[in-house]
């Protein structure tokens, strides 16, 4: 049984994943209008894994005997200036929500629910990864610039991720 504290800021969780899934469908929006295609695809499987993120963390209320409200959603950002400021606000909204993530942890732990320390593990692993995928992509901005050939080549690399969703061990 989850304390409506936990059970709480789980939801206000599922939220903030279902809006970076929102957030990612805009910037794949955006490229994909600009032609950029791989760069569409790399959003577009952001998207996905972010409603996955979102549905773990729905399912595990559930069966923690809790109850899923679902909020609005806020708007996300249509426009941005430049591929490489889309990249680079990917990585902001990150590490926003890594901080979100370790802030439940800290909480998981002030009330003393063990279990919801170890699932939120999971996340803490996954935000590494989600940090450093964006991060990557903004090296290779820094190599290579993020213009004509630049871009060209950023948005082929792009084009080859897929959605692997990790198999449910439970
Ligand atoms: Fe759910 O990790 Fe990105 O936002």
């Amino acid at each position: 049984m989850l304390k409506k504290k936990i059970e709480k800021a789980l939801n206000e969780q599922v939220n903030k994943e279902l809006f970076s899934a929102y957030l990612y469908q805009s910037m794949a929006a955006q490229a994909e209008h600009d032609g950029l295609e791989g760069v569409a695809n790399w959003m577009d499987v952001q998207a996905e894994e972010e409603m996955f993120h979102a549905r773990k963390i729905y399912d595990y209320i559930n069966e923690q005997g809790g109850r899923v409200v679902l909020e609005a959603i806020e708007k996300p950002e249509a426009e941005y200036e430049s591929i490489k400021a889309m990249f680079e606000a990917s990585l902001e909204h990150e590490q926003f929500i890594t901080k979100s993530i370790n802030d439940l942890v800290d909480l998981a732990k002030e009330e003393n629910d063990h279990a919801t320390e170890i699932f939120l593990q999971w996340y803490v692993t996954e935000q590494v990864e989600e940090e450093d995928n964006v991060g990557s992509i903004l090296d290779k901005f820094e190599l290579i610039g993020d213009a004509g050939n630049g871009i060209f080549m950023i948005d082929k690399e792009l084009a080859t991720r897929t959605f692997t969703p990790e198999e449910d061990e439970e």
